[in-house]
């Protein structure tokens, strides 16, 4: 039975799906959001794992919509922690009063397109089903965690911990023999906090990752002042910029670059730490030696860290720096000096099983107390595949990304009728500061909306012959960087059978941007307006 009719449903209480309601909200549209987790922050709601925190300085990483909420908002860290992004997404939500139309605990399973009413029917988990002209997903791009298919994860007696699932209390390992499962930033993030605890603290790691340490600290009260006196122009400017963070960006390619001035740059860039620690130099992530210049410069810092010289070769990655995101750590690769902490190499050697006891190995069976998985996720795609979302004439959207995921804009999908995507595949999402990038995705499809009103239509829709042209553009402008080649969730190769496709837009958020903007002026080319 349908329980409500509604202009627009929104899936999800993160950052985008909080702001879309707000939009919503703001032109008089009666809107609805669904949220899964019992309170709004998407990532930060999930993500509760010890040393959980954001890799793009807070001040740049959080809403700029409303200048009030930019000015009153007092950030503690350089890179907040998780409890505080939390807090912040809740005082959003408080502030704005959206709690009223979000409904939570409460999972979207299913929404199809009406054929002839044109509206979704949207079905969640308890069977109700809700009518609305817009189906607009807020659902995240890395938000489906990726559980491994290791024989015998259930079997477990000891605890297990997912880290994209963790506890709402704090967990405490004092005395526990731990294994954690993946080194990736989560794993990076969570084991020297674990280490502080544990009796012994074992990482099982398949590939090693690049990291550079956070240098985070409190917030400097003179960067504050001088970064609120200035916000609309530096928000302006930071749109100007490829990822949307505002940093020192060289403007020079690393391959005409004399290397003992490279050697001085990076050298400053470790010091002073975080993401841009490749942004020296603007052929690092197209040209082989430049990039190489800058892996061996991180290798030999895990050399100089990790005591222990075996260890230090174990943790040295070989690929590229930067084909796979960066990390950005407190004190992670100082962890295995410790004597409680040790790793194990699963690529050559995997991981069998996991046992009632433990893991087992190499035929060896290891003990724990308790096992994290810090296992990464099935990115872009997986959460849409959790919702059967089915457009015209009832076509599944996973049977139509079945070789890869394919939009226009990375925000609509062709067949599927006032379906919008925010941070969707395609889109430049993980490539840029998520929060701005988020805000211009919801300011385009509220638009968009707006104007199908204007018109006094009630239908948009991206057209196959749009949804080609982004596909092949969206590759073509991602193969000339050294991320095309190699194993990433950003191909989907972390999820064994899943298409490799290259998933976020590698042009940047300027050019993305602009393609945004060329289609409003246009008179929204590309779509179908009816
Ligand atoms: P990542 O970066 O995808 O890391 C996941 C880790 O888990 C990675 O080291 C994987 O090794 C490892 N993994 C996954 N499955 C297995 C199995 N079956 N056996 C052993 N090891 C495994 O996820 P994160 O959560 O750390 O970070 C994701 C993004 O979130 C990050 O970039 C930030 O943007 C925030 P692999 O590399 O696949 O060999």
């Amino acid at each position: 039975m349908v329980q409500d009719e509604y202009d627009a449903v929104v899936v999800g209480a993160g950052f985008a799906g909080m702001y879309l309601l707000h939009r919503l909200r703001q032109m008089g549209l009666r809107a609805k959001a669904f949220e899964t987790g019992s309170d709004v922050g998407g990532t930060w709601y999930w993500n509760r794992y010890p040393g959980a925190r954001v890799d793009v300085e807070s001040m740049q990483y959080s809403y700029q919509f409303d200048e009030e909420l930019q000015q009153d908002w007092e950030w503690s860290e350089r890179y907040s922690p998780q409890p505080e992004i939390l807090r912040y997404a809740r005082h959003v939500a408080d502030r704005f009063d959206l709690r009223r139309d979000i409904q939570f605990e409460t999972r979207v399973t299913a929404a199809r397109f009406q054929d002839d009413s044109k509206d979704w029917l949207i079905t969640t988990e308890d069977g109700t089903q809700v009518r609305a002209r817009y189906f607009l997903t807020a659902v995240g791009c890395l938000s489906s965690f990726n559980k491994p298919a290791i024989p015998g994860i259930d079997d477990f007696k000891g605890n297990s911990y997912f880290t994209a699932q963790w506890p709402h209390e704090p967990v405490d390992f004092t005395g526990q023999r731990v294994a954690m499962i993946g080194t990736g930033s989560t794993a990076m993030q969570s084991s020297p906090e674990i280490a502080k605890q544990a009796k012994s603290l074992t990482l099982f790691q398949r590939t090693p990752n690049y990291s550079i340490p956070s240098h985070n600290g409190p917030q400097d009260p003179e960067y504050v002042a001088y970064v609120k006196a200035n916000y609309p122009e530096l928000r302006a400017r930071a749109k100007q910029i490829y990822g949307g963070v505002l940093d020192d960006w060289g403007e020079t390619e690393g391959k005409h670059t004399p290397k003992d001035v490279m050697e001085k740059e990076l050298e400053r860039r470790w010091r002073r730490g975080g993401l841009t620690f490749l942004g020296g130099y603007t052929d690092s992530m197209y040209d082989k030696d430049t990039n190489e210049f800058a892996a061996e410069f991180v290798r030999r810092k895990i050399r100089e860290i990790v005591k222990d010289p075996e260890t230090a070769e174990l943790l040295c990655p070989t690929n590229e720096i930067g084909v796979k995101r960066i990390c950005v750590d407190t004190g992670y690769f100082q962890i295995f000096n410790r004597p409680n902490v040790s790793i194990m190499e699963v690529r050559n050697t995997p991981i069998e099983r996991i046992s009632e006891k433990g893991i087992v190995r190499g035929g060896v069976e290891h003990e724990f107390d308790s096992i994290v998985y810090a296992t990464g996720f099935d990115a872009f795609t997986g959460s849409y595949n959790r919702i059967d979302i089915r457009g015209r004439g009832g076509v599944r959207l996973k049977d139509h990304w079945e070789a890869g995921p394919r939009n226009f804009l990375g925000m609509a999908v062709a067949g599927f009728p006032n379906m919008f995507t925010v941070t969707g595949p395609l889109s430049p999402s993980v490539f840029t500061n998520m929060l701005p990038t988020i805000e211009q995705s919801v300011e385009w499809i509220t638009d968009a909306i707006e104007y199908v009103r204007e018109q006094d239509k009630s239908v948009i829709e991206a057209t196959e012959t749009a949804e080609d042209y982004w596909v092949r553009h969206c590759d073509e402008v991602a193969r000339p960087s050294l991320r095309y080649h190699a194993d990433c969730w950003y191909l989907g190769s972390n999820i064994p059978g899943k298409p490799r496709v290259f998933m976020p837009y590698n042009a940047g958020l300027p050019a993305y941007i602009e393609k945004c903007e060329q289609v409003v002026a246009n008179d929204y080319e590309g779509f179908a307006v009816a």
